[in-house]
């Protein structure tokens, strides 16, 4: 059916991450302000979801929750995106405080089925902390898109979904995040794989990690996944040739989405694809997470 969420590509922009360094990459969004002109750039270019991880005064990561609230309720005035919130943070975050990112009332949040080695460090996310927060995602009606950065994390995902039931918005969009060193390759034979081993029904997004950004992204298109780019999985645009601002890797990803004839789609059509109900006023603050133990 021309339009529908069947022939469009569903664009995720990640502008910013938890791991560079403003002062070794000034293009990257840290302020408040630069990622909202950063998103409505992207929204612009053809995003439908922004994936957020916010950086404190210093430039340096946080979970603050009264800064996530923040930021989500400035990307609301700004721009139509989809706020999903990173529950990964960064490897240093503690398991309450990414519980505790709820609390900000995104729409949408990541949710990593396992732990992975990630470079030199290890990025935990055990079963017990999993089924907690993905238990919370249905109280508070977030709803989550499955961060898949190995195959073994397909696996969680299954038992999860067996053991606890469908997600918020009843429908499961995962994200095959390729490439990490420690986790699963970004090429092409691992994503059919990958692909292959999801649940019945799942749709899925795709990004590669560094230089394994266009070979993730080609296959991806390919096998009629839709695209995560942005800054937080790659800052070079070519070989030699940083990336300039966000905006120009999802120009990138919009453009060949056109090319194989499966344009971006929009926001409005990206929340009834992917379940996300109408937005919500800001409420009064909540109460904390649950409280687990610490990382
Ligand atoms: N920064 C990584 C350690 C997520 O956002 O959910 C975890 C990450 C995944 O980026
Ligand atoms: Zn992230």
């Amino acid at each position: 059916m021309a339009g529908s969420a069947d022939n469009q590509t569903l664009i995720t922009v990640a502008p910013t991450g938890a791991e560079a360094d403003k002062s070794a990459v000034p293009a990257l969004p840290v302020t408040l302000d630069e990622l909202v002109t950063t998103a409505k750039e992207c929204q612009a270019a053809g995003a439908a979801v922004i994936h957020v991880h916010i950086r404190d005064k210093t430039a340096r990561p946080t979970l603050e929750v009264s800064r996530l609230a923040d930021t989500v309720a400035a990307l609301r005035d700004g721009t139509d995106l989809i706020v999903q919130l990173s529950t990964g943070g960064a490897v240093t975050d503690s398991f309450a405080s990414r519980l505790a990112v709820l609390d900000a009332e995104p729409d949408a949040c990541s949710l990593t089925c396992g732990t992975v080695n990630f470079g030199d460090h290890v990025f935990a996310s055990p079963w017990s902390f999993i089924k907690e927060l993905y238990q919370l995602t249905q109280e508070r009606s977030v709803v989550p898109e499955f961060e898949l950065f190995d195959l073994g994390q397909v696996a969680t995902l299954h038992r999860l979904l067996a053991e606890f039931g469908p997600p918020a918005g009843g429908h499961v969009h995962c994200d095959l995040v390729m490439g990490v060193p420690g986790g699963m390759p970004g090429d092409v034979a691992t994503l059919t794989a990958a692909v292959a081993a999801l649940p019945a029904g799942a749709t899925w997004s795709a990004t590669g990690i560094g230089r394994t950004t266009l070979p993730v992204m080609f296959g991806a298109l390919g096998a009629g996944g839709h695209l995560r780019v942005g800054m937080e999985d790659t800052l070079s645009f070519a070989r030699g040739r940083p990336v300039a601002g966000n905006a120009e890797l999802v120009e990138r990803a919009a453009e060949l989405a056109r090319i194989v004839q499966r344009p971006p789609m929009p926001p409005a059509g990206a929340r009834a694809f992917l379940g996300v109900p109408a937005r919500r006023p800001r409420s009064a603050p909540v109460g904390p997470a649950r409280p687990v133990s610490p990382a």
